[in-house]
């Protein structure tokens, strides 16, 4: 029977190509995001290849959260491989000139999200005492870098949360881990900068990470057997050495 995948924050970015490859691999999806168009385009364009379900909420709502997931037609109920992908950096600048609002907003999106969904559907994993789960870590949740104190600190709390997790839900033969990109040029750097150009500048002078690169890295772990769990894939652009060093090249 076809696995079904669950992807948070499926409108752009690391979660769309996650979702177009999943599909080419014929598993079933889950997708969601607040932005309701591009999740029906995703879901009409991949209607050859797979069956494919839009759910619209705000990870940060857990009302929203939970009926919306509580909502779910019966055939598609049974999640079994949760891919926690929702999440953001908003500002990069120096802690005493953060606006409070952008700690907020990250804090409950990449934290306080995740859990919200992870509540709703690891129950019926434990029940079944199988079931795998995906979260978007990040370079910034092994190494701490300037202008980055909350998002960075995020990211260290889906680690330890990932970590916890694992010995949770052990005993119970469910999968987790996390992937760790370094610098993927998606939306992200928009958002954070708000700036619609800012990958032109972010991305200046060295080849990034394309989402569809950290695609493969979450099909490799969801493809391995029954007795292989991937528990991190720490994945980074050849010219990244770590949260900070890049090797760009001068422009003339
Ligand atoms: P994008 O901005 O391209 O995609 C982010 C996705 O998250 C969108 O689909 C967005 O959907 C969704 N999202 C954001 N906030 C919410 C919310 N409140 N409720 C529901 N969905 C939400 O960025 P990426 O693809 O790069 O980011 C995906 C994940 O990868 C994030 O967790 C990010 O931290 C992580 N990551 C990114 C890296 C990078 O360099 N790009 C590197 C390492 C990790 P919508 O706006 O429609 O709600
Ligand atoms: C995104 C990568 O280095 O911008 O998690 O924090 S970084």
């Amino acid at each position: 029977m076809k696995k079904t995948v669950l992807i948070t924050g499926a409108t752009s970015g690391i979660g769309k190509s996650t979702a177009f490859l999943l599909a080419e691999r014929g598993f079933r999806l889950i997708i969601t995001g607040r932005r309701k168009d591009r999740l029906q385009q995703i879901c009409n364009e991949i209607a050859s290849k797979t069956e494919c379900f839009p759910l619209v909420f705000d990870v940060r709502n857990r009302e929203e959260v939970l009926q919306s997931l509580a909502s779910l037609p019966e055939e598609w109920k049974q999640v079994d491989i949760l891919i926690n992908n929702a999440g953001l950096a908003l500002g990069f600048e120096p802690i005493h000139e953060n606006d409070y609002r952008d700690w907020d907003q990250m804090i409950d999106t990449n934290i306080k999200g995740l859990l919200y969904v992870t509540e709703m559907i690891v129950p019926q994993m434990v029940e079944r005492r199988s079931g795998q789960i995906i979260n978007l870590s990040s370079i910034a949740g092994k190494e701490p870098y300037g202008k980055g104190a909350v998002y960075c600190g995020t990211k260290h709390a889906v680690e330890a949360i990932t970590k916890s997790m694992r010995i949770d839900l052990n005993p119970y033969g469910i999968k987790v881990g996390t992937v760790s990109p370094g610098a993927v040029e998606t939306e992200f750097s928009i958002v954070r900068l708000k700036d619609p150009e800012a990958n032109r500048k972010v991305y200046a002078g060295y080849e990034p990470l394309h989402p569809e690169d950290v695609a493969r890295a979450i099909l490799f772990m969801i493809e391995q057997p029954p007795h292989v769990n991937i528990a991190d894939i720490l994945i980074l652009p050849t010219a990244q050495a770590n949260a900070t060093v890049f090797n760009r090249k001068k422009e003339n």
